[in-house]
């Protein structure tokens, strides 16, 4: 049985992650139109909902924030991270062990593969060692399975993310976090190729609600499991009003037009 069967960070299968790693990943700038998110704990407060399964921060934030709301929020620590200062290839440190993170009270870890990178060898050996050190906690592992590097670049190309589900599935992940490839076909192949492992789909920068709604239901019809969203909720004005529709459209199957109305 894989740890995530009976973890918290699923609800009925599914899943809706909150991320807010972005302060390491892009920097301040994904704060500028809403200062007030800089301070993690507004960000904490919106993983309260109900439709959030467990929020994904790195062991700084983990560590100042989490003890104040452990009774309501599930933790995902994020194990490796960069800086967007970083002009090298692709490549992540791991700056948290699974040791560290068990002891502030994860629910789950998570760890960046940039499957394509020069990096890529060196970063597949580090997920083999904290998904291992992971399974002996039962700590479920969430993979950012994004290609990249290279020729690749940021690539969402439907073989692409097909590719990395399945990196993901062979490796160990128990979720993978993938971007969305550009149609509910691909992104039905996408979840084929991952076997048993759920998957989910990365937010991405802010859009219109019913654009966003309308890809996470076509994930949702793809048979997929969720998502894993940062700057579409937080960046929000009011994130509670778009989690009462994504709580409709990821856990009881409604369009977005419909969980919209409501
Ligand atoms: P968003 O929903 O805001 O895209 O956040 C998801 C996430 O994976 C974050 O965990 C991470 O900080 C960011 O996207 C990385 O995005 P990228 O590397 O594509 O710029």
């Amino acid at each position: 049985m894989r740890p995530i069967d009976d973890s918290p960070i699923v609800r009925d299968g599914n899943a809706c992650i909150l991320a807010m790693d972005h302060g390491l990943e892009h920097g301040p700038v994904d704060f500028e139109e809403v200062p007030e998110k800089l301070d993690p704990a507004t960000v904490f407060e919106t993983a309260t909902h109900d439709a959030v399964t467990c929020i994904a921060v790195q062991k700084g934030i983990a560590e100042g924030y989490y003890p104040s709301y452990e009774d309501d929020v599930n933790l995902l620590v994020k194990l490796n991270g960069t800086s967007n200062l970083w002009m090298g290839e692709p490549d992540s440190s791991l700056n948290c062990s699974v040791e560290y993170a068990a002891e502030i009270g994860a629910d789950a870890v998570g760890f960046t593969l940039y499957g394509g990178s020069n990096n890529e060898v060196e970063m597949a050996e580090e997920f083999r060692e904290i998904h291992e050190a992971a399974r002996e906690y039962d700590l479920p592992v969430v993979m950012w399975s994004y290609p990249r590097g290279q020729g690749l670049k940021n690539d969402t190309k439907p073989g692409t993310i097909s590719y990395a589900t399945r990196l993901a599935l062979e490796l160990g992940a128990d979720i993978a976090k993938v971007k969305y490839p550009g149609s509910a076909d691909a992104m039905e192949h996408a979840v084929q190729c991952a076997g048993d492992m759920k998957v989910v789909m990365s937010g991405g920068s802010k859009t219109d609600d019913l654009d966003f709604l309308s890809t996470v239901e076509a994930v949702i019809a793809a048979g997929g499991n969720g998502l894993a969203v940062g700057r579409n909720v937080w960046q929000r004005e009011n994130p509670e009003r778009l989690l009462d529709a994504l709580e409709k459209v990821i856990y009881e199957e409604e369009t977005a037009d419909a969980a919209l109305e409501a």
